[in-house]
């Protein structure tokens, strides 16, 4: 989605030249960005805007992007927002090395979509059993900006969404009936890829393309929360690691060991309480 320039509040990146990549190391919809990138071997400068501390509300960001969402592509100061559309303009404008196996525009864009779609579940199941709702505690969802940026020049609503799901997270955390009903969204889905990757060496073939760099992401995501994915789709797990193999997109998923290990002591605290993934998948 490209936004109009005079969308833009921070008017200073409408004069970047190159490739610039606002992200946060640890998003996932940034991940699926950062590996397009580099599987194209499109030089590009990273902007690291930190999540934890907020730093996607400051006044700065929020004259960029009308959703305050990361990742947002500064393309020779044209603004392009949401991960998946920010992959199909590129693979219009770099086409070497094409990641849209042909004559498949349209079923990527559906399948994409799809991916999109389960942005809400991977979320829940992110905040419900990967990340301790302590390290949230001072996430400061800052008041909307006076020069915010606007869509079409209208405010965005999703903008709202996401406030509200901070809201929400902040009052009660992830409640179990969405969890659950999240769960039930990836299981369902991840046995439909099961399926298709019993055959094929990727998603859509023998061809690697957006689709499986969109899908790495979500199965690293579910794997660090402990989702069994080895023994429920063993297909896709043998997919998900002959990716693995490849550093482009391992070096883009790491993470600190400081990060693991706290993350580790969560999971064995839900474990403990009987609150884990396994859990829930049990009392479907
Ligand atoms: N559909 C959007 C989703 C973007 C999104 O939700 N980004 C998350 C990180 S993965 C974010 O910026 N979260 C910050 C927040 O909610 O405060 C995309 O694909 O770009």
């Amino acid at each position: 989605m490209k936004l109009l320039s005079s969308d833009i509040k921070t008017k200073e990146i409408l004069d970047w030249k190159g490739t610039h990549l606002l992200n946060y190391q640890f998003s996932a919809c940034s991940m699926k960005t950062r590996i397009y990138l580099n599987l194209k071997k499109i030089p590009f400068t990273s902007h690291q805007i930190n999540l934890s501390a907020g730093e996607n509300f400051s006044e700065w960001f929020q004259g960029i992007n009308p959703r305050s969402l990361v990742p947002v592509l500064i393309h020779n100061g044209e603004v392009h927002i949401e991960s998946n559309d920010i992959l199909q303009y590129l693979e219009g404008r770099y086409k070497e090395v094409s990641l849209i196996p042909e004559n498949m525009e349209e079923e990527i864009k559906d399948l994409l979509k799809f991916e999109d779609d389960l942005h809400v579940d991977i979320r829940n199941i992110t905040f419900k059993f990967l990340v301790p709702r302590f390290l949230n505690k001072g996430k400061s969802v800052q008041p909307k900006a006076k020069n915010k940026a606007t869509l079409n020049g209208e405010l965005d609503f999703m903008d709202d969404v996401n406030r509200n799901f901070w809201e929400q997270y902040e009052k009660h955390g992830i409640k179990d009936k969405d969890a659950s009903r999240s769960l039930i969204n990836f299981r369902t889905a991840l046995e439909d890829l099961n399926d298709q990757l019993e055959h094929n060496q990727y998603i859509l073939g023998s061809e690697l393309s957006l689709v499986d760099i969109a899908w790495f992401i979500y199965t690293t995501r579910i794997q660090h929360a402990n989702y069994p994915l080895k023994r429920l789709h063993p297909s896709v797990f043998g997919w998900y690691e002959r990716l693995y193999a490849n550093n482009l997109f391992r070096k883009e998923v790491k993470r600190p060991l400081i990060m693991q290990f706290v993350l580790y002591v969560h999971s064995l605290i839900l474990r403990l309480k009987r609150r884990s993934i396994e859990d829930f998948l049990l009392d479907q």
